[in-house]
């Protein structure tokens, strides 16, 4: 009896399929590729084996023989180590053509050093070429700058086209660390709420990451003494906010909310408020 409960734990146990965590997406515009593969999107994410994913979603649903991808890390986010590449300094540079394998070459002063033992597996199907190969490649780092190139040749060494993404610097940013967000205490304008006008709470936004808080998912609540309001939630430039009209008449009563905050796949962060209506 107890050897089959362990049997079923440990098949249980095997069913576990390690999970991807801080999937990030990152969009570059469509038609800027000539006739290499455009990249409209990337997708970074890494799981708790230590590998990091990266997919490249396209255009071309089926790849060249003479198509390449690249992938260019500045691990330590500074542009003045490494190769001068697409405004980043690249200290790691990944090329391949999505059948299989490719390689990862250290940049090291003015050489790349191949390295052999790095376990990159990569492939490309219904438009998307992916790259998966161990963190441990970029170091130590728990974050890193990066930017994917796609490029098609003619066979002969010449390039047809190619498709930078981002565009230009700074590159994208990723960051192993989960995503956490300080939310600061709600401050009002005006800064008393006044019956039949207009009022916005909002509150400043910061990401453990050092990304801007650009967007995110923002929940209000508000009532007026026991009107419930319909405050409309907004995110973006640093804050997140809530606006709503103040019914007339409510004088002297007290204007309560909350705001909820979260972003890709942060926890919420909930404050609350509290005004009298003048
Ligand atoms: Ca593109
Ligand atoms: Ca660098």
């Amino acid at each position: 009896m107890r050897t089959s409960t362990a049997l079923a734990v440990l098949a249980l146990g095997l069913l576990v399929v390690p999970g991807a965590f801080g999937t990030r997406t990152y969009s570059d515009p469509a038609g800027d590729s000539g006739p290499a593969p455009d990249i409209t999107s990337v997708a970074v994410s890494h799981d708790d084996a230590g590998f990091v994913t990266l997919a490249a979603t396209t255009n071309q649903p089926t790849l060249s023989p003479d198509a390449l991808f690249w992938g260019y890390f500045d691990t330590d986010r500074n542009t003045a180590t490494g190769m001068q590449m697409k405004g980043l300094g690249a200290d790691v540079i990944v090329i391949s053509d999505g059948s299989g394998g490719g390689l990862i070459g250290h940049v090291n002063g003015i050489w790349i050093e191949i390295d052999f033992n790095a376990a990159l597996t990569t492939s490309f199907a219904n438009g998307v070429f992916s790259a998966k190969f161990n963190r441990n490649v970029l170091g130590t780092t728990d974050r890193f700058r990066f930017a994917v190139q796609s490029e098609l040749g003619n066979g002969d060494g010449d390039s047809l086209g190619s498709d930078d993404a981002p565009d230009g610097p700074p590159g994208y940013e990723y960051s192993f660390v989960p995503l956490s967000l300080t939310v600061s205490a709600p401050v009002a304008t005006p800064k008393t709420p006044v019956s039949g006008k207009r009022f916005v709470v909002s509150a400043a936004v910061t990401r453990n990451d050092e990304q801007p808080f650009a967007a995110g998912s923002v929940t209000c609540t508000a009532r007026a003494g026991k009107v419930a309001l319909k405050p409309v939630a907004s995110a973006g430039s640093g804050a997140a906010r809530c606006a709503m009209k103040v019914p007339k008449g409510m004088s002297g009563k007290t204007l309560r909310g909350t705001i909820t905050v979260s972003a890709e796949d942060s926890s919420p962060v909930k404050r609350a408020f509290s005004f009298r209506i003048r």
